[in-house]
């Protein structure tokens, strides 16, 4: 399946702003994808699908949650966490996208998880540095990004973490394990 194809589905199912965010994610994911040498068409894919179920509301992705036995324990946490794993199940299970990294990096776009491959780092990394992103520090990220994958990410974490605690936000465990597993990836490199 191709991004073409794909795109007039997403319009159809955001709003203008989400959509003009996911074209947006795509073109960044690109580029970090050819400065990186990783398959761009793989990027596009999982870009272009990252955000399709962020415009359903609460209950609508808690039953499509319980319905297709999506990970259940998701339903403990922020609803805002869910959106990932709904799209990645309607990409694997409606657009029938077989790809292990495409489906990952939808699923794990909003969170990160341990072990992310590059086709996941980009995805998490753009879609935090798209260009009307105006996070503070996402500067720094935006310049790390051109030259290291897993310090960008690094970086991510070391603001959104301390952010959510800030906001006495509970920290998804699979949020603190992306950040351990890049540490440990830091200190054996
Ligand atoms: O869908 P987007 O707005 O493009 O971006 P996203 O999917 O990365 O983020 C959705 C929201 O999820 C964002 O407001 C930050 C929040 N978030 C990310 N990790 C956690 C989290 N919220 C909680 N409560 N806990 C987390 O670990
Ligand atoms: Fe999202
Ligand atoms: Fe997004």
């Amino acid at each position: 399946m191709k991004v073409k194809e794909i795109l007039p589905k997403v319009k159809a199912n955001l709003s203008k702003e989400r959509y003009e965010h996911t074209l947006r994610v795509i073109q960044t994911a690109k580029e970090l994808a050819v400065i990186h040498g990783i398959d761009t068409e793989k990027v596009e894919l999982a870009s272009a699908l990252h955000d399709y179920a962020k415009c359903k509301d609460e209950l609508v992705l808690k039953q499509y949650i319980k319905k297709n036995c999506l990970d259940s324990d998701l339903l403990n946490y922020h609803y805002e966490l869910w959106h990932a794993h709904v799209a990645a199940h309607f990409a694997e299970y409606t657009l029938k996208i077989k790809d292990k990294s495409i489906l990952n990096a939808i699923k794990y776009h909003t969170t990160g998880r341990a072990g992310m491959d590059e086709v996941e780092l980009i995805v998490f990394i753009a879609d935090f540095i798209e260009p009307a992103r105006q996070i503070p520090g996402v500067d720094k990220v935006r310049d790390s990004a051109k030259t290291d994958l897993h310090e960008a990410a690094l970086l991510v974490f070391k603001g959104t973490i301390p952010y959510l605690i800030s906001q006495e936000k509970v920290v998804y465990p699979g949020t603190v394990n992306a950040y351990n597993d890049l540490i440990k990836f830091k200190g054996d490199r």
